[in-house]
């Protein structure tokens, strides 16, 4: 009954904010008239008459963000045809008004001066880094029937399997583009980012069975372990977590667990600095003090029948004894591993000192269960990270800070309307080629990727390049690829050098041209989705989803087309000319829901397409919940619908795992590695050994710590890489925005212009090296150059340098020379390529070992 609390009070953090959105969202519930916010949003309005003299005349539109995985709904106030200013959006109940400065970057890349101007084709047929592609501009016939061209030509030879698409970033209509044209074709190929972006994180899944991102419940927290994440920088609350964060710091002991001094770090209480790749000894060591001091939250995980604690350190603890509530396999986790996972044993380890890791863990039990444990990619990101990953999260179980007030959240169920099915659509051809082994190799005995516990049920992005020089199972022909730039953002970036020379035809839908464009036949000029067509993403926080729509809002002024629906329908065109019509006719069943009318452009596609999938939102008849609208046109003004209210504890006893309880012994994972095991006829340890890990036996199935896997012999390479996410980085996208290069300096340790490598000022004087002077960095794959800053928030032994800059072919402050010489340099080129095979991942942290010499 939230949306009918007019002006109401609502326990939100309690800022007066909330009592104009919920006047705004009330008069979206009544019908009323749309008012677009108070007076100060009025002498911004397009209601001249009203506006104050000196100040601008224009509106704000709704929009969403695509700078990170928070995807915030925003706000961007129009003069004119062009886009000025951005905030959060008046009227979602997740970050409101609030956004993170990269919001504001958004604005210079729409009009980045380096952005593709219309269709180009390649002229010079090497392709190779030294290799100038010559492009030329053509028309968009031209390009697409180049195209066409290709993929009929593998259809004609029944090798429809060889056609791959590439997908970053995207919105909630990309199935209709990334799942539906390879299928229809007749590939199994497409290739999403996803195991580059933060499959160990997800598995948690194995733990409470949410396969998912989580959200945090900031306002009622008591204790934050932020491990290995940096909430006020990345991970996926960014804005909301900008706005709350005061609050938290205010009620709440933040702690952040880093093996450097993160921007979270510089805003709480206290800093664990853990040595990379030994998170998972520092959780199990909490969890042993949490149990032996008998702080487990019990009301969640129960307790010992005669209420006598007999977790004391080394000795076992028979099962009986405990009666357990909503978790699973307690003792057994203490008795194969957590019995004997003391403080003093851990530091040895992780070096954080043994009174700190009792006193935090006292104090984090302490708080349960309005305590959480904040999940990055830190721990688990790693080979054999997928444990630290569990053990870290184990912790919200043992506090109860799962699913309760205060502590971690899934995500409030997605209220999309499913697009139309290409089942129909499928033929002869496309069947058989759809049958083949995917070009990634997940699945296979090495590749687990056990995503939502099923063998090979997630994508292996970085595989891909090995598996293109390797052939096998085979060499795709015809790439596509949006939104992404595989070339810079994996590491081990010299295989995708390699293997992206070997496709026949390869087409990058772009809006700059950057290190993949450089080696397509083709690049194709995309709209940016969050100004120049419709588009919509949802995100939640705060207890509630919202979803946000875009629209065409500002004057285009290049020849770009909608990634997800204008391009794929013009493919669908020249595909229908050439005989083939099964994508053109599957895109005409996106029938205008309120007029029932086929689709006849690209662009009403583009449009249908976002009607159909927002249609419970603003359609009276399909409506699931949430902010209620009376027709597309009263949404559309508004552009931002409010689930309900995220409902505490209903997952308790109902996890989604195995036996829907939170597992610490995970008969889910267990199922999991023997069906991937049997599939594959050998054991569970073989399993184990084959993809790198410590673990054997019943060892395989609960949270525990494994020694890192590193690359280099510490002789050699001394120093361990720290890599991590700026706060100024639109994922891989944003290093060509001036404010980017200017602003640089926000985050701790760095400076503007510059793309710095931090080192510990007594690493520093050891190796004679001076604040500001040029050093190589050097893995055992590879070196590269960069700027010394010395600075105390690096621990010692280690190297922490921000990703995204080092671009050689984006823009002109991206690439000293575009095409030739990068600014800064890209941590991919001294990233080995490696994985956390359980999860899938790819590896970014823990194994890199490296030595840095001055130049
Ligand atoms: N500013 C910004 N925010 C973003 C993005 C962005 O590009 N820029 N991208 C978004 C995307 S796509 C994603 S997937 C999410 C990812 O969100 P997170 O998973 O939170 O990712 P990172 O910020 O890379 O966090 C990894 C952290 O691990 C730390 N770390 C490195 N090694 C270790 C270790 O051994 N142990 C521990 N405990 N920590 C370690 C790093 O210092 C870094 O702070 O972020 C999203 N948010
Ligand atoms: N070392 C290191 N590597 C990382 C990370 C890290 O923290 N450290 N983070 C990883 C993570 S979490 C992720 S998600 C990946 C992201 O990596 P990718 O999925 O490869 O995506 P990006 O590099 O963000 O951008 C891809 C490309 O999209 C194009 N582009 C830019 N803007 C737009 C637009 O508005 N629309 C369209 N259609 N295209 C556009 C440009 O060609 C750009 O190069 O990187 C991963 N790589
Ligand atoms: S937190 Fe991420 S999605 Fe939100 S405004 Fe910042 S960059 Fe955009
Ligand atoms: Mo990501």
């Amino acid at each position: 009954m939230k949306q009918m609390n007019i002006g109401g009070s609502e326990d939100h953090g309690g800022s007066t904010r909330i009592s104009r959105r919920t006047f705004v969202k009330g008069a979206a519930v009544t019908g009323a008239g749309l008012a677009m916010g108070g007076p100060t949003l009025r002498a911004l309005s397009t209601d001249t008459a009203h506006a104050a003299p000196g100040v601008m005349q224009g509106e704000w539109k709704s929009s969403f963000c695509t700078g990170c995985t928070t995807w915030c709904s925003l706000q961007v106030f129009v003069v004119n045809g062009r886009a000025i200013k951005m905030r959060g959006h008046e009227h979602s109940q997740t970050n409101s008004t609030y956004c993170c400065p990269r919001a504001h970057l958004a604005l210079q890349q729409l009009y980045d001066p380096d952005r593709v101007k219309t269709p180009m084709k390649r002229t010079n047929p090497n392709k190779g880094k030294n290799e100038d592609p010559g492009f030329v501009p053509v028309s968009w016939d031209e390009a697409l029937d180049m195209l066409a061209d290709k993929i009929m030509e593998l259809r004609d030879n029944r090798e429809t399997h060889k056609f791959v698409l590439f997908r970053g970033r995207y919105t909630a209509v990309n199935s209709m583009f990334y799942s539906s044209v390879p299928r229809i074709i007749g590939s199994p190929n497409n290739i999403s980012h996803s195991s580059i972006c933060a499959e160990a994180e997800k598995m948690r899944y194995f733990l409470d069975g949410q396969w998912a991102y989580m959200q945090y419940d900031m306002p009622r927290t008591r204790y934050v372990l932020s491990w290995g994440a940096d909430p006020l920088v990345a991970n996926r609350q960014v804005s909301t977590a900008l706005r709350d964060w005061g609050e938290v710091l205010d009620n709440a002991r933040i702690c952040s667990i880093e093996p450097r001094l993160s921007g979270t770090g510089s805003k709480c209480d206290e800093w664990l600095p853990v040595k990379p790749g030994y998170d998972g000894a520092l959780a199990c060591a909490m969890a042993h003090v949490i149990l032996t001091e008998g702080m487990w939250y019990k009301p969640f995980v129960g307790d010992f029948k005669d209420g006598e604690n007999r977790f004391v350190q080394g000795e076992t603890v028979d099962e009986d004894t405990f009666e357990e509530n909503h978790t699973h396999g307690l003792v057994r986790w203490w008795n194969l591993h957590v019995k004997d996972t003391t403080p003093e044993w851990a530091e040895k380890l992780c070096e954080v000192p043994a009174d700190q890791i009792r006193r935090v863990a006292l104090g984090f039990a302490d708080a349960a269960p309005r305590c959480m444990v904040w999940v990055g990619g830190g721990p688990g990101m790693q080979p054999r990270g997928s444990y630290a990953s569990m053990a870290t999260y184990a912790l919200n179980g043992l506090t109860g800070g799962i699913d309760n007030e205060g502590g971690v959240l899934a995500y409030n169920s997605n209220n999309y309307h499913g697009l139309p099915s290409h089942d129909d659509f499928i033929d002869s051809i496309a069947e058989e080629g759809n049958q083949k082994e995917k070009i990634d190799q997940r699945g296979r005995l090495e590749w687990p990727n056990l995503a939502r516990g099923v063998s090979g049920g997630g994508v292996n992005t970085n595989n891909v390049a090995d598996a293109m020089l390797d052939e096998d199972p085979y060499l795709p022909k015809v790439g596509m690829g949006y939104f992404a730039n595989f070339n810079f953002s994996c590491p081990g970036t010299q295989r995708w050098a390699e293997a992206m020379k070997k496709f026949e035809f390869f087409a990058h839908m772009t809006t700059h041209a950057s290190e993949m464009s450089w080696y397509a036949d083709v690049v194709l000029p995309v709209k940016n989705c969050m100004y120049e067509q419709w588009a919509t993403l949802s995100h939640s926080s705060h207890r509630h989803t919202s979803a946000a729509i875009s629209s065409p809002m500002v004057d285009s002024i290049w020849d770009a087309k909608a990634m997800e629906t204008e391009i794929p329908w013009m493919l669908a065109e020249k595909l229908a000319e050439r005989g083939f019509d099964n994508l053109l006719n599957f895109y005409k069943t996106f029938k205008d829901p309120e007029t029932g009318r086929e689709p006849t452009t690209g662009e009403e596609l583009d449009l249908y397409s976002l009607k159909i999938r927002t249609q419970r939102y603003w359609d009276p008849s399909k409506h699931q919940g949430g902010d209620r609208f009376n027709s597309w046109d009263e949404f559309k003004e508004v552009g931002c619908w409010n689930s309900d209210e995220y409902e505490y504890r209903h997952r308790w006893s109902n996890m989604g795992t195995k036996t829907g309880k939170f597992e610490f012994y995970s008969e889910t994972l267990k199922e999991a590695l023997e069906k991937h095991a049997e599939r594959h006829n050998v054991s569970v340890d073989r399993v184990l050994e084959v993809c790198n890990y410590e673990a054997r036996g019943e060892m395989a199935f609960i949270p525990h710590h494994e020694n890192p896997y590193e690359w280099g012999d510490p002789e050699e390479y001394p120093f361990k890489f720290v890599d991590y996410k700026s706060r100024l980085n639109r994922e891989g996208r944003s290093a060509n925005c001036a404010w980017y290069n200017e602003m640089k300096d926000v985050d701790p340790g760095d400076r503007p212009y510059e793309d710095v490598a931090k080192l510990n000022p007594r690493d520093a004087e050891r190796l004679g090296v001076k604040d500001g002077d040029k050093i190589r960095l050097t893995t055992p794959i590879g070196n590269i150059v960069t700027t010394a800053a010395l600075w105390e928030g690096c621990m010692p032994g280690t190297v922490a340098k921000c990703f995204g800059q080092g671009h050689w072919a984006y823009g002109r402050y991206a690439s000293k020379v575009f095409g030739q010489e990068p600014h800064g340099a890209n941590n991919n080129d001294i990233i080995p390529a490696d994985n956390d095979r359980l999860s899938g991942s790819t590896a970014f942290y823990g194994h890199i070992r490296l030595k840095v010499e001055k130049v």
